[in-house]
């Protein structure tokens, strides 16, 4: 029994070396330290030995399985502890993944377009003029020829703010304002948010605009029409062949509106076009001599032209988008991808 007890040291020794995991551990201690385990067998196998053996032998076997044990929890605590660790190095970031590509915000579509359309007029030697969104009935309207109960203010149906305050229905107020401070000559631009009482997939109840005027001395037609053609084909990036189509506005005469070949189809007629194989861009006419009496000009000495043209439209020709309404929903899958 003697030897057994020293052979199964042994082994357990051994054993104990080679584990490395908590469930080799767990397979140790049933099998040797647990109430069925091997030094458990050969205790109740004192019973069998002489009286006089016994206490002698029941020690050693005591003390072997003790330091058996006492080895157990050293290895037991080592095998946790780096298990520990590993768990810890898990935390660690892994250095061979890819890198997070950072989300960098940009400019909404309708405010790349607006900038763009500035930055052409700009270069042709026109200054940005910025004014308020809740203007007043005389801009908006009296100081451009739209009297009280005129037909005109029919299309620019608005949100009334009081009496005499509204919100814009165009961006020309700032034109008016402008000419009643400043002497001709003049070139400038008014770009910015303008609102309608209009919803559907053309027509969103907020839009924006960039209008433009030049006065001086004789200017003609024949600059509106240099002007307007530089604009187009800068925007557009290419050569399209532009129409100035006969038209009313009540600040302008005469006024045209200026279309330019369908960017779709190229002018054989499509669904865009509406089979016509034309997209109108822009307003525009010679300034009226009403106008220029209202702001204190001599119609006499002074003439001028003016423009207007929507920015949503403008984008939704050059970007080939189809429903207005896209501008406005927030959806990343479609801001994205300006
Ligand atoms: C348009 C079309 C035609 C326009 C006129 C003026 C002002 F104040 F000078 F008289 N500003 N903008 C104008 C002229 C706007 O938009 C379709």
């Amino acid at each position: 029994m003697e030897l057994e007890l020293q052979s199964l040291e042994k082994e357990a020794r051994q054993q104990l070396e080679a584990l490395s995991d908590s469930a080799g551990l767990e397979e140790f201690r049933i099998r040797y330290l647990g109430r069925k385990g091997q030094f458990s067998t050969i205790l109740r196998q004192l019973g069998t030995v002489t009286t006089d053996d016994r206490p002698r032998l029941g020690q050693l076997a005591n003390t072997v399985k003790e330091q058996i044990e006492a080895l157990f929890a050293e290895r037991q605590a080592a095998i946790n502890s780096s298990d520990d660790q590993s768990e810890d190095f898990s935390k660690f970031p892994d250095l061979t993944l890819p890198g997070r590509i950072p989300v960098t915000g940009k400019l909404h579509p309708v405010t790349q377009v607006m900038q763009e359309v500035c930055a052409i007029f700009e270069n042709l030697g026109f200054s940005v003029a910025e004014g308020p969104d809740v203007e007043q009935d005389y801009y908006n309207f009296e100081a451009l020829n739209i009297p009280a109960h005129h037909p005109a203010r029919d299309m620019h149906d608005t949100f009334y703010v009081s009496d005499q305050l509204l919100l814009r229905t165009h961006t020309s107020p700032m034109q008016a304002r402008i000419m009643e401070t400043r002497q001709p000559p003049l070139r400038i631009i008014a770009p910015g948010k303008v609102y309608r009482c209009d919803s559907d997939i053309t027509h969103t109840p907020m839009f924006h605009q960039v209008e433009g005027f030049l006065v001086d001395r004789h200017v003609s037609f024949a600059d509106l029409k240099g002007i307007l053609t530089v604009f187009t084909q800068k925007m557009f990036e290419r050569d399209l062949p532009l129409r100035f189509r006969p038209s009313f506005f009540p600040f302008t005469e005469p006024s045209a509106e200026v279309d330019i070949a369908c960017v779709i189809c190229g002018g054989s007629g499509c669904r865009v076009c509406k089979r016509s194989g034309w997209l109108e861009i822009l307003g525009s006419g010679m300034i009226d001599p009403e106008v220029f009496k209202m702001v204190g000009y001599d119609p006499e000495i002074y003439s001028g032209f003016a423009f207007g043209l929507g920015i949503e439209r403008i984008a939704m020709l050059k970007y080939g988008i189809d429903d207005i309404r896209l501008y406005y929903e927030n959806d990343q899958r479609f801001l994205s991808q300006f």
